[in-house]
């Protein structure tokens, strides 16, 4: 079975993904978010159990980077949590909103990870010269190409795509995203800088409501710290805190989108590795974060 002590192949989550909503027919349901150069789907779980208002959606997006395994193991943890704890915080913040939760938005470059060079970060399309895969977070239309993007398609972490949307797999995916109504949230995991993001990555502007996201992503923070006494750098831009990223999902979704709260999480872990021991641990942290992100957004209205 399933479980959060090993990391596991892309047809396993799909797997597991499936078996939950089965388990759950009433308010869990697979919902295909697109589709890859492999031709494999992005699949993902929506969870919206049943009230008689609509309810707005919160969406995670996770495992963009194929080597950043952390991601789907958290973001499938966070997805049992939702489905199984009693914690009636937990219970709150599930049927407050409309879920649409993305384990794996890269499975090909996933699965490559996985079966043949752990290292691997990109898609797996082949370009003209022979090398394979661009960066899908250097890939949205967005500023598309101006920071910590580079135009080489052998590059082996930043080649940002032979045009913005040049991947299926971040086209196909802003299209689903782009059909969501009422999307007020929109989350991204990564690894494993160990820091919370705001837009813009690409410019050192504050979005109009930076003031409340920041205020927000602190007490996330703090939840999180809570569980295990980890720190996290942030909230704060990209350009504040890490550095300058174009072409990435949240700058095209905040700007394109309007989306309210828009993060990205950098998850723990050295050099792209954490022991699979420990995935409770950071999925534990990532559901209080949660927590405390949905708890201070209620209160700043
Ligand atoms: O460079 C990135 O894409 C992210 N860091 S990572 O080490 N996981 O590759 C930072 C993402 C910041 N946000 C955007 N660039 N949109
Ligand atoms: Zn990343």
């Amino acid at each position: 079975g399933f479980s959060w002590t090993a990391y596991y192949d892309v047809d396993d989550i799909y797997g597991y993904l499936h078996n939950m909503s089965l388990k759950h027919p009433d308010w869990a349901q697979v919902v295909v978010g697109g589709r890859t150069y492999e031709g494999r789907q992005i699949l993902g779980l929506r969870i919206n159990t049943p009230t008689d208002e609509d309810k707005p959606v919160m969406f995670i997006e996770s495992g963009i980077h194929a080597r950043e395994w952390i991601t789907p193991a958290t973001t499938t943890y966070f997805i049992n949590e939702l489905l199984t704890s009693p914690d009636p915080e937990i219970i709150s913040m599930r049927d407050q909103f409309d879920w649409h939760i993305f384990p794996t938005v890269n499975p090909d470059g996933y699965h490559y990870s996985y079966t043949r060079d752990r290292m691997w970060r990109k898609t797996r399309s082949r370009s003209q010269n022979g090398c394979y895969g661009a960066d899908p977070n250097r890939n949205w239309d967005y500023n598309w190409m101006n920071y910590s993007s580079s135009n080489n398609p052998c590059n082996y972490q930043l080649y940002a795509g032979s045009k913005p949307f040049s991947e299926i797999e971040t086209r196909t995916l802003s299209e689903y995203i782009s059909g969501l109504e009422n999307m007020l949230g929109y989350i991204a995991y990564h690894s494993t800088a160990q820091t919370l993001l705001l837009p813009y990555s690409d410019s050192s502007e504050h979005v109009d409501n930076y003031d409340d996201l920041k205020k927000i992503g602190e007490t996330s923070l703090r939840y999180g710290y809570a569980v295990n006494k980890a720190r996290y750098d942030g909230p704060g831009t990209a350009a504040e805190i890490l550095y300058k990223a174009s072409g990435g999902s949240i700058d095209w979704v905040r700007h394109t989108q309007g989306t309210p709260l828009v993060y990205v999480y950098e998850l723990r872990g050295v050099y792209f590795s954490w022991p699979p021991s420990r995935i409770h641990e950071q999925g534990d942290e990532v559901t209080q974060m949660m927590v405390g992100l949905v708890k201070e957004a209620r209160n700043l209205g």
